[in-house]
C-alpha cells in the first residue's frame, strides 16, 4: 500500500553536479552479455581520460536533502517516490501534509540556457474529494466523468514556448507553465483527472491525448484533433476531464499535427491501490530521440515534393535522450527494490536499453501486468517502440562502492539496417545515464553491444498477462490491412489498403453525432479517414500486413488488444492460418510490426467511439498512416450527447466545421462534395493559422 510513503529519495536530473566526460577503468558486472552476437566491451579509453567537470554550478545541498527521506503523510492516498517529476510538491497540496521542505527540487533558473534541470518539474495541481476507488463503466458516449468515488485532481496548464538545450543545442521547445520537460500526471486509480489547458503558443494550435487511457464514455476527451475534437487555437482554453480507471504506466502528449516531438509530452502514472508486486521505490525513465529542427520544418520538408528521404527519416541530429537529457545521474539506494517505469515517447525510433550489472524483471507492458519475466534471460535485450511502456523490478546492490551505466540505444532495426543502410555515426544515436550509488565513485562507460539484429531482442509477444485473460473469440469481423508506401503527386504517403488518411472537414466523432442516425454506420460519410465501422460487442481481428521496409509501431486508441501472432521480419503476408494460437495472449496498446512481416491482433468492440489506429512514428502519421475505427456509432448517435461549450468554441475559433459529414454537409450525409480528398501539399504541421484545412492528424 502506498498510503504513507517516503518521498523522493532519489532524483533524476541532468548532470547537475558532476558529470563525466569520458572513460572508465573498473571491472563491472557484465550481466547477460557474455553470449549472443555481441560481446562485452568497453570503450578503449584508459582511466587517465577520466575527467570530472562541474560545468553547471549547482549547490550540493539539494542532493543531501533529496536523499534525506522526506515523508509525506497523506490524508487521502499517498504517493510513492517516483522521483521523476516533482509534481509531488504541489500535487495534492490541498490534501497532503508535506513534513519536510521539498527543496530538493531545484529551480531551472540556474541553468536556464542549457539543459533543464529536473525532469518533470512541479506544476499546479489541486486535489479534492475523499477516497479512491475505481468505478468507471461507461458503454456509450456519456461525457460522464463524475461516476467515480475517487478524488478529483486538477491541473492548470499554460502551454507555451520555452528555450531548452537537452543535447547542448538551444532551441524552442513546447513546455507547460514555463517549464520543460513537461510535468507528469500522477494519480490514483479511480481519480477524476481535470486538465485545464490554455494555448499560450501564439503560433501553433494544440491538443492533448492520454495515451493508453480508454476513455470509456468520454471519447470526446481523447484529444486527437480532426477525430475527436478541433485543434485548440492560440489564446483558447479547453478542459479535459476523464476517469483514470486503469492502473499502470501511460503518457500524455499532443495529438495535433505532428506536434509532440517538439517536447509537448509527459508521463502519466495511474497508481494501483493494491499493486500485485512488492517494491520499495519507483523510477520513471523516458527514452526518446531528439532533433534540432522544429517539427513544422521537418514535416514540411518530408511532406513536400522536395521530400528529403523516401522513408521520411530525419537525421537524428540530437541523438538519444534519457529523461530528456544527456548524462543523467539517477541516484539509487542500496538493497532496495525499484519499480522502473520505462516510457518511449520517441518521434521516430524505438530504443533498446541495458542497466549494467542489474537484472530487470518485467512486470508490466502498456498498462497490462505481466507474469514476471527476467527480461534478459537467454541473453536477449529489451526494446521498446514509440508509444510503448515497460515496467520492471530491479533490486539494487547491497554495496555502494560502484556506479553503473545505463545504455540507451536507438533500435538499429528501425534505422533501416534491413535495407543495408548504416546509421550515420556522426549522430549520437546512444545515450548514457548512471545508476549512482556513490557520487565519489567512478562513472563507468556503458557496455558496447554488437550487430544487434531482431533475434537479439526479447520477443514481447511471449509475455503473458497476469490476469491470464483468455484468447478472444470467435472472431466476428476480420479486417485485413495492407500497409505500404506510395508516391502520391510527388509526396511520400503511407497507404492502408490503397488509401492514405486525409483529414476531414469535421472531426469524425462530431460527424457521428450530427448526421442523420440512419447514416452513421455508413463509412462513406466519414470521408478519406480510412473509416472502418464495427458493431457493438463484435470481436474484431485486425491483420496488419506490413509491406514496407521498416518496422511500424501500431497504436490503437480506446483499447488494449491481444497480440495473436507476429511474424519475423520479411515473412510476407499473413497466410490466414495461425502458427500457434496463444491461450492467454499478451495485451498492450502498441505493437511493433516487423518490416515486410505481419501481426494479428484482436479486441472486443465494446467501447463506443471513434478510435484512431495509427503508426506511432509521428512523421508517418503526417504521411497518412492512420485509420479511424468507428466503433458502435449507432450507440454514439443514440446517446443524444451534447458537446461541452469549450469543444464547440475550439471549432469556432480555429475555425473548423463541427456539424455534418466529412464535407460539413448536415442535410445530406451522403453528399461528400467538398470533402478533402487530395494530399496536403503545403503541410506545416501545427502552425497557426493553418495552411490547409485537410492536414488534421
Ligand atoms: C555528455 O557527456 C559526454 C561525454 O561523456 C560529453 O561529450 C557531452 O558533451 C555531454 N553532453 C551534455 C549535453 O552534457
Ligand atoms: C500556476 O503556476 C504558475 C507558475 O508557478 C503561476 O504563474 C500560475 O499563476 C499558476 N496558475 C494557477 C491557476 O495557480
Ligand atoms: C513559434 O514561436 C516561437 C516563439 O516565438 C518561436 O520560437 C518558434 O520558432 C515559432 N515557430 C515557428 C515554426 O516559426
Ligand atoms: C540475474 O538473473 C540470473 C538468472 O536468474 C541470475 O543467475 C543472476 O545471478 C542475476 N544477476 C544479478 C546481478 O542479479
Ligand atoms: C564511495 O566511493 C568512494 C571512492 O571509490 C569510496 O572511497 C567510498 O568508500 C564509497 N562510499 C561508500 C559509502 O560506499
Ligand atoms: C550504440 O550502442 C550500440 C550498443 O552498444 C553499439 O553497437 C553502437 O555502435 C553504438 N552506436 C554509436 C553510434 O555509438
Ligand atoms: C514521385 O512522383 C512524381 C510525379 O508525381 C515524380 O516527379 C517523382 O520523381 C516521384 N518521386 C519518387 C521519389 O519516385
Ligand atoms: C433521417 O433519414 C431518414 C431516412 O432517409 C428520414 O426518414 C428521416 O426523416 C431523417 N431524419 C432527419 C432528422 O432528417
Ligand atoms: C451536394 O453538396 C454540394 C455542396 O454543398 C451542392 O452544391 C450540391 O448541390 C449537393 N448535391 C446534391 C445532390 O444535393
Ligand atoms: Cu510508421
Amino acid at each position: 500500500m502506498l498510503s504513507s510513503t517516503t518521498l523522493a529519495y532519489c532524483f533524476v536530473w541532468a548532470s547537475l553536479t558532476q558529470h563525466i566526460v569520458a572513460g572508465g577503468s573498473n571491472e563491472y558486472d557484465s550481466w547477460g552479455h557474455s553470449y549472443g552476437d555481441y560481446q562485452n566491451g568497453w570503450n578503449s579509453r584508459s582511466s587517465s581520460t577520466w575527467q570530472r567537470s562541474t560545468s553547471r554550478t549547482k549547490a550540493a545541498s539539494p542532493v543531501t536533502s533529496a536523499t534525506s527521506g522526506l515523508t509525506v503523510s497523506s490524508t487521502t492516498h499517498g504517493k510513492s517516490s517516483s522521483d521523476w517529476q516533482d509534481t509531488s510538491s504541489s500535487f495534492r497540496s490541498t490534501a497532503t501534509t508535506v513534513t519536510a521542505s521539498l527543496s530538493s527540487v531545484e529551480s531551472t533558473t540556474t541553468c536556464s540556457s542549457i539543459a533543464t534541470s529536473v525532469p518533470y518539474p512541479a506544476t499546479n495541481s489541486t486535489v479534492s474529494g475523499t477516497s479512491a476507488s475505481p468505478s468507471k463503466t461507461g458503454t456509450a458516449l456519456t461525457g460522464d466523468a463524475s461516476s467515480t468515488s475517487g478524488n478529483t485532481v486538477t491541473y492548470d496548464w499554460n502551454i507555451g514556448w520555452v528555450i531548452a538545450a537537452p543535447d547542448g543545442v538551444a532551441r524552442p521547445v513546447i513546455g507547460v507553465n514555463g517549464q520543460w520537460p513537461c510535468p507528469s500526471i500522477d494519480v490514483m486509480q479511480g481519480d477524476r483527472v481535470v486538465v485545464n489547458v490554455y494555448n499560450g503558443l501564439g503560433n501553433e494550435s494544440t491538443s492533448l491525448h492520454w495515451h493508453g487511457i480508454h476513455q470509456r464514455g468520454t471519447n470526446h476527451m481523447d484529444g486527437a484533433t480532426g477525430t475527436t475534437q478541433c485543434p485548440i487555437a492560440p489564446g483558447q482554453s479547453f478542459r479535459y476531464e476523464w476517469i483514470a480507471d486503469q492502473a499502470g504506466t501511460y503518457w500524455w502528449h499532443s495529438h495535433n499535427m505532428g506536434q509532440y516531438p517538439d517536447g509537448l509530452w509527459g508521463p502519466l502514472i495511474v497508481r494501483d491501490p493494491n499493486p500485485p508486486y512488492q517494491y520499495d521505490e519507483e523510477l520513471i525513465i523516458t527514452l526518446s530521440d531528439w532533433y534540432n529542427d522544429q517539427m513544422p520544418y521537418i514535416i514540411h520538408q518530408y511532406q513536400s515534393t522536395a521530400g528529403e528521404a523516401e522513408d521520411g527519416t530525419p537525421n537524428p541530429v540530437g541523438g538519444a535522450l534519457i529523461n530528456s537529457a544527456k548524462n543523467v545521474s539517477i541516484h539509487v539506494k542500496p538493497s532496495t527494490t525499484y519499480l522502473v517505469r520505462i516510457i518511449c515517447p520517441a518521434a521516430f525510433t524505438g530504443h533498446g536499453w541495458v542497466f549494467d550489472g542489474h537484472n530487470q524483471t518485467t512486470v508490466e507492458v502498456d498498462g497490462v501486468y505481466t507474469v514476471p519475466v527476467v527480461a534478459t534471460a537467454g541473453g536477449k535485450n529489451v526494446r521498446i517502440a514509440p508509444g510503448q511502456r515497460q515496467s520492471f523490478l530491479m533490486r539494487t546492490k547491497d554495496t555502494t562502492d560502484k556506479n553503473y551505466a545505463i545504455l540507451d540505444f536507438q533500435d538499429p532495426n528501425m534505422l533501416f539496417i534491413n535495407k543495408g543502410l548504416t546509421p550515420d555515426p556522426v549522430y549520437p544515436l546512444n545515450a548514457t545515464a548512471w545508476l549512482v550509488y556513490n557520487t565519489s565513485a567512478d562513472y563507468p562507460p556503458p557496455p558496447v553491444l554488437y550487430n544487434l539484429g531482431n533475434n537479439d531482442f526479447f520477443d514481447d509477444v511471449n509475455y503473458v498477462p497476469l490476469d491470464r485473460e483468455p484468447l478472444l473469440g470467435p472472431v466476428d469481423r476480420q479486417l485485413v490491412i495492407d500497409m505500404s508506401m506510395e508516391n502520391i503527386t510527388g509526396i511520400s504517403r503511407y497507404i492502408l489498403n490503397g488509401h492514405t488518411f486525409i483529414g476531414a472537414k469535421v472531426p469524425t466523432l462530431y460527424s457521428s453525432l450530427t448526421v442523420n442516425e440512419t447514416e452513421v454506420s455508413n463509412p462513406t460519410i466519414y470521408g478519406d479517414v480510412n473509416p472502418y465501422v464495427f458493431k457493438y460487442g463484435e470481436v474484431v481481428e485486425v491483420v496488419m500486413n506490413n509491406l514496407h521496409s521498416n518496422l511500424h509501431p501500431m497504436h490503437l486508441h480506446g483499447h488494449q488488444f491481444q497480440i495473436i501472432e507476429r511474424s519475423d521480419p520479411k515473412a510476407g503476408k499473413f497466410s490466414g492460418s495461425y502458427s500457434k494460437l496463444p491461450a492467454k495472449p499478451i495485451r498492450r496498446d502498441t505493437v511493433m510490426v516487423q518490416n515486410e512481416g505481419y501481426a494479428v491482433i484482436r479486441f472486443k468492440a465494446d467501447n463506443p467511439g471513434i478510435w484512431l489506429f495509427h503508426c506511432h512514428i509521428e512523421l508517418h502519421v503526417e504521411a497518412g498512416f492512420s485509420a479511424s475505427f468507428i466503433e458502435a456509432p449507432e450507440e454514439l448517435a443514440a446517446s443524444g450527447f451534447t458537446l461541452p461549450g469549450d469543444h464547440i468554441n475550439a471549432c469556432k475559433t480555429y475555425p473548423m466545421d463541427y456539424v455534418g459529414n466529412a464535407a460539413g454537409n448536415d442535410y445530406n450525409a451522403l453528399n461528400l462534395t467538398g470533402a478533402p480528398d487530395t494530399v496536403p501539399k503545403n503541410n506545416w504541421g501545427a502552425i497557426y493559422p493553418p495552411t490547409e484545412d485537410s492536414a488534421h492528424s
